[in-house]
């Protein structure tokens, strides 16, 4: 891990504790916030501090940047330590659990003596928990709920979260396997991982294994074989399981292994109508191997297309593929330019500058900045003069700058009656606008968003759900009437593919797109390492089933069929 993670999860302890002791949310938030800062800092601040430059991190004041120090120098930070006394250490923990406030927990603690997870869990069974002053059924029942999204959020690894451990494995790996591909849920790219599978080829089965289990991110070897082996990673108690297949059978291993279990039923149904048997070693007819060294073989002796990893997930693409009828999933390479990116006139890092600079050189021809509007303060929101300013130095960079289009977005809170938080004089000046939740999660949200369609300058609905996968379980919203209501007025919804949101799911895509719906692909990027985002974007969308038309990213900026030009 590396130490801005580690600090970051210091600061973000010392907010909790102190959101449980009750104390002023001014100071909650000021951690709050360093620890989202040095989260997404894309330098190592073990060498910003090394060259004195701690308090260069922007939103980094003089007081964070001495814990910072202290923590760097001794290891200890006294702030943390005085800040977690007295509180059990499991209860801290229980803070992420969804609608569980430090409120109610500080009352569980104190009243009914609840530690722990289990501890809690009693007390909501044995009736004691609803009893206490303010709770009641409903509240409790809330908690339950949180209680299981929390045990399936702490289960389950983010893809975000996964796939760098994976790559930098494989690379390692590659320098002894003759073939080497992460197999199982991560290359069918689901948004979580439940553990990771790896397939190998190679002339020398062992040396493969060795490199594998003794490479430096490995905490523990569960097993050790000759063709497997199982470990444990440090980062998040992730387990990998590496496998070493005879060349021959690559393609069935491959094929079997990716899964997804639902798929491999179906398509072993089929093989057995035809008289055939598939396994992990091959399609056999009797005693005769007559697939197995590819994946496109094994599909083609089952009379079908090679399907994409992302779609198998038996929602119709073993039909689709038997008629040959897939659909022409989006690419990287169709990928224009990104349509939610922050600036440091909100809260991004990076100078619209850096930010236009990077995008080029990904080969975009546009890119879309967005920044908060007003009424998102925490968040750093332009008012109408900032807004004006900051147009104004796009319209200077797009002289300055060729060969990138900076788009003036904006990413526009939805209020609490539902209108927007710029008038519309405002948001008509705006090359597009991007409508979103960000407070009253609970309140009105779905009646509030179709309002906020009503406007004919909101182009894009920002992540409809709100839910994000570590944790937090999403705004009381009835998506599927928002995504009818999308398609009725021609909204577009956006696919967030920041990894702790991926916000349309691939679910809620595909029923979306059957509706008419179009996509928006944004990374909410804050700095512009996270540009590369996008890809966990487009995982998300061939799940979804999303060709190039689906999705705006693909049409250059004149063709880009925004709402706000059909009028
Ligand atoms: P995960 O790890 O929970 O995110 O999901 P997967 O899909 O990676 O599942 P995993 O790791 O249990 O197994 C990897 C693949 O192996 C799975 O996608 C399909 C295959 N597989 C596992 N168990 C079975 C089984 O009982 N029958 C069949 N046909 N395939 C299986
Ligand atoms: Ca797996
Ligand atoms: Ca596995």
């Amino acid at each position: 891990m590396s130490k801005n993670t580690e600090i970051a999860d210091i600061f973000d302890k010392i907010a909790d504790a102190l959101e449980f002791k009750g104390e002023n949310t001014f100071r909650i938030n000021a951690y709050r916030k360093a620890a989202r800062i040095l989260r997404e800092y894309p330098e190592d601040v073990e060498e910003v501090w090394k060259n004195g430059k701690l308090e260069n991190i922007p939103g980094i004041g003089k007081g964070m940047a001495e814990k910072i120090e202290e923590y760097l120098k001794t290891g200890k930070m006294k702030k943390y330590e005085e800040a977690i006394s007295g509180i059990p250490s499991e209860l801290l923990q229980l803070l992420n659990v969804p609608n569980l406030g430090p409120k109610t927990l500080h009352l569980a603690y104190t009243k009914l003596n609840v530690r722990s997870l289990s501890e809690l869990e009693d007390v909501i069974n044995n009736g004691k928990l609803a009893q206490l002053p303010g709770m009641g059924e409903k509240k409790v029942e809330n908690i339950k709920k949180g209680i299981e999204l929390y045990k399936q959020g702490t289960s389950r690894i983010p893809i975000g979260t996964a796939l760098p451990i994976v790559e930098e494995i494989i690379g390692e790996l590659k320098k002894v396997a003759k073939k080497i591909e992460p197999a199982g849920s991560l290359r069918r790219m689901k948004e979580t991982v439940g553990d990771i599978d790896i397939l190998a080829t190679g002339k020398n089965h062992s040396e493969i294994i060795e490199k594998f289990v003794s490479h430096p991110l490995v905490k523990d070897v569960l097993a050790k074989g000759e063709t497997k082996a199982s470990v444990i990673v440090k980062e998040k108690n992730l387990q990998v399981d590496l496998r070493v297949i005879e060349e021959d059978c690559f393609g069935a291993a491959l094929q079997y292994f990716t899964g997804s279990k639902s798929h491999n039923i179906k398509l072993r149904g089929i093989a057995k109508d035809k008289g055939l048997k598939i396994s992990e070693y091959g399609v056999f007819k009797g005693s005769k191997k007559i697939a197995g060294k590819t994946e496109e073989e094994v599909y083609e002796v089952l009379g079908m297309e090679w399907i994409p990893p992302e779609l198998r997930e038996d929602r119709g693409e073993i039909e689709a593929a038997m008629e040959k009828k897939l659909p022409e999933l989006i690419e990287m390479k169709d990928i224009k330019g990104d349509m939610h990116v922050h600036s440091k006139y909100s809260d991004g890092i990076d100078e619209i500058e850096k930010i236009a600079i990077a995008a080029k050189e990904m080969g975009y021809e546009y890119i879309g900045i967005c920044d908060h509007s007003k009424t998102s303060k925490i968040a750093g929101g332009l008012d109408e003069d900032e807004l004006k300013r900051r147009n104004e130095e796009i319209d200077k960079l797009n002289e300055k700058i060729k060969g990138i289009k900076i788009l003036k977005g904006a990413e526009v809170d939805i209020l609490a009656d539902g209108s927007l938080d710029y008038s519309d004089k405002v948001l008509e000046e705006l090359d597009f606008v991007i409508g979103a939740i960000h407070q009253g999660f609970k309140k009105d949200v779905t009646e509030r968003i179709k309002k906020a369609m009503d406007n004919p300058y909101v182009d894009i609905i920002a992540h409809p759900t709100g839910r994000l996968l570590t944790g937090r379980e999403g705004y009381d919203v009835d998506i599927e009437e928002i995504i009818e209501y999308a398609a009725k007025k021609g909204v577009i919804l956006e696919i967030n593919c920041y990894p702790d949101r991926l916000d349309l799911n691939d679910v809620n895509i595909l029923k979306a797109k059957t509706q008419g719906v179009i996509f928006a692909l944004g990374t909410d990027a804050h700095n512009i390492g996270m540009l590369k985002y996008i890809s966990f974007g487009i995982g998300i969308a061939r799940r979804g089933w999303l060709t190039k038309n689906d999705v705006i990213n693909t049409y250059s900026w004149e063709e880009m069929p925004l709402r706000r030009r059909k009028k």
